[in-house]
């Protein structure tokens, strides 16, 4: 009997997953069967754009984090695909900074070419993950048509994402403010805060972007609201950075400085989850969102039982590739090609990757241990190997031009270290570029 391996999620992990498979049987390998199960209507993850919010039809939590408007927050020359180009895909090369239909367009480019869409199980969504005597048993929703039903499975890989479930603290008087208070996660449309003082809290990559997208189009103010550090960027005149909020009054928030602004809208940017909870408790991540995952050998294998894969669970500074580089790793793993080693060998390892990290200064030692991993990573698979070092550099010109000007650091351009060549200056500058649409943006 052929293993049996189910994939949790065809976002970009899981369908890194898929195509890592793929091709090694394009090499003439034999593969396991495999079964990725995907809540969703369609592939993509968080690429796959919703207007839902809440719930979707089903009552399922809806997945998506993901807002009109929104265009890659870091230039595409550090997460493309080492296997599939840029310019592979759209025919030539393009500007650096793309909007969420051209990056969909580009994931969903190299799974149609890889045909893959036969192994994914849309509109089913996984209820309960247990483990015992060498098998995994899968029970999953088949949501159409309302029936639940449970798999046997040798390995299970967990790629569902961690950018989804909201973290939501509560601040004395929000069940009495005027106005709306919301999550990141449930935020969709600039335009609905036109015109409107809106506040944030949080300062890491949502509240920066979804502030910067009420900026350009056309909030009154913005302020952000900060608990360990402000963001320090040479922001419009129209924003304010301000210590953390401490209460809201009426329509009135205060701040920790006893400065207070009226406000009409507040938006949550205060980060997310780890959130399995369809995995019985012994095979359940808990970790931070930190580089250096709890409990996961080289990133990736669930220490406690090394049947089980966990996929794109650091936080990211590269994601595409990063996920490739784990997914081609533990294919082969469970092809037998790499071995894992005992539990204590494991344990030492993530204790290790959790030292290094913490022995980091700043973001730059981030970026380079991240891409450091990957490195390590793919010189162990068939995965391509590309120029790390060239991305990591991108990634330092990138935060460069962030501080240079935070709303003109998408209208410089890269080269690629897939195919070596420069990207072209867009013909719109972000600022002035309102239609996001896949057609405008390739018009160069
Ligand atoms: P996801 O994309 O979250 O996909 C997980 C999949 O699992 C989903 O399709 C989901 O439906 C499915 N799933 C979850 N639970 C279940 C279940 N129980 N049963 C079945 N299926 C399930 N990265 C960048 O590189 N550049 C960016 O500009 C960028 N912008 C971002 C902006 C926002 C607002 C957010 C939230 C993230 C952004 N990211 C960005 C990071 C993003 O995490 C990655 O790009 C990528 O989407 C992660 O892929 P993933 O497959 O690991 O997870
Ligand atoms: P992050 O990067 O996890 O950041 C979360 C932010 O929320 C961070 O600034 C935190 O501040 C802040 N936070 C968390 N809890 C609180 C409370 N209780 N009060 C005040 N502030 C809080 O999440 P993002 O959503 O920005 O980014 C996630 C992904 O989405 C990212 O990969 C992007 O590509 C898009 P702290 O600094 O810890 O004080």
């Amino acid at each position: 009997m052929p293993k049996r391996i189910a994939i949790i999620g065809a976002g970009p992990s899981g369908l890194a997953q898929l195509r890592a498979f793929q091709s090694a049987k394009q090499n003439g390998e034999d593969i396991p069967e495999i079964v990725c199960f995907e809540k969703q209507s369609n592939w993509g993850g968080l690429w796959n754009y919703t207007w839902r919010t809440g719930v979707d039809q089903y009552g399922e939590p809806v997945h998506g984090s993901m807002y009109r408007y929104l265009w890659s927050n870091g230039p595409k020359e550090g997460l493309e695909f080492a296997d599939y180009s840029f310019e592979e895909h759209f025919g030539k090369q393009i500007a650096s900074y793309p909007p969420r239909a051209v990056l969909f367009d580009y994931i969903q480019g190299r799974v149609e070419k890889a045909g893959v869409r036969d192994w994914i199980r849309f509109e089913t969504a996984v209820r309960r993950v247990e483990f015992d005597n060498g098998t995994f048993h899968v029970t999953v929703k088949d949501l159409p048509n309302d029936r639940e039903y449970t798999e046997d499975f040798d390995h299970v890989i967990c790629a569902s994402g961690h950018f989804s479930t909201p973290n939501v603290p509560e601040f004395p008087g929000f069940e009495s403010f005027k106005g709306r208070v919301l999550h990141a996660h449930d935020f969709r449309d600039a335009l609905e805060f036109k015109d409107q003082d809106i506040l944030i809290v949080g300062t890491s990559y949502s509240a920066e972007d979804i502030g910067s997208q009420c900026w350009k189009y056309g909030a009154k103010s913005i302020t952000v609201s900060h608990r360990t550090a402000a963001m320090g960027y040479d922001w419009p005149d129209n924003w304010a950075e301000v210590p953390l909020l401490t209460h809201v009054d009426g329509n009135t928030a205060h701040f920790k400085d006893g400065t207070s602004r009226k406000v009409d809208a507040i938006i949550l940017c205060t980060g997310y989850q780890h959130h399995f909870p369809f995995m019985a408790e012994d095979l359940r991540l808990k970790t931070a969102n930190r580089l250096a995952t709890a409990d996961l050998y080289k990133g990736v294998v669930w220490v406690k039982n090394p049947a089980l894969f966990y996929l794109g669970m650091q936080d990211q500074w590269f994601t595409f590739n990063m996920f490739d580089a784990q997914a081609w790793w533990v294919r082969d793993a469970i092809l037998g090609k790499v071995a894992i080693p005992s539990r204590a060998e494991m344990e030492a390892d993530v204790a290790d990757r959790v030292a290094r990290e913490d022995a980091g200064e700043d973001d730059y030692d981030a970026i380079w241990y991240q891409g450091d991993y990957i490195k390590e990573l793919i010189a162990e698979t068939d995965y391509p190997t590309f120029d790390v070092e060239g991305a990591c550099q991108a990634f330092k010109q990138w935060k460069g031009h962030k501080k240079a000007g935070i709303m003109t650091f998408r209208d410089n351009c890269y080269k690629s270290v897939m195919t070596g060549s420069m990207a072209p200056i867009h013909h719109t500058p972000w600022a002035e570029a309102l239609d996001d649409s896949l057609e405008v943006y390739l018009r160069n």
